[in-house]
């Protein structure tokens, strides 16, 4: 009988991920946007880009102005600026 020889030294198994179709087709990309100053502002930047097409979630950090854009797709660069300049701000480049 031979000894079956198990890879265990590579660490720790990695567990099956249950979401991971839709993992591979979001994409997350975070933009700077600067003029923020109250949950108001933060809500008009979340509202502008959360219309672009693709986007799933928008996540606003008022403090740092850090936007973070989930999408089904890959979201133009460019869009999401002029989405951000139509609510009144901008991105920092
Ligand atoms: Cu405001």
């Amino acid at each position: 009988m031979g000894t079956v020889t198990v890879a265990v030294a590579q660490g720790r198994p990695v567990p099956p991920d249950p979401v991971d179709e839709e993992a591979v087709m979001t994409t997350t990309k975070t933009y700077t946007v600067t003029g923020m100053t109250c949950s108001h502002c933060v809500g008009s930047v979340s509202a502008e880009v959360g219309r672009l097409p693709g986007v799933s979630d928008v996540r606003v950090d008022l403090a740092t102005g850090a936007v973070t854009v989930t999408s089904d797709q890959p979201v133009d660069d460019e869009a999401v600026a002029a989405a951000v300049d139509e609510a009144g701000y901008e991105v920092a480049k």
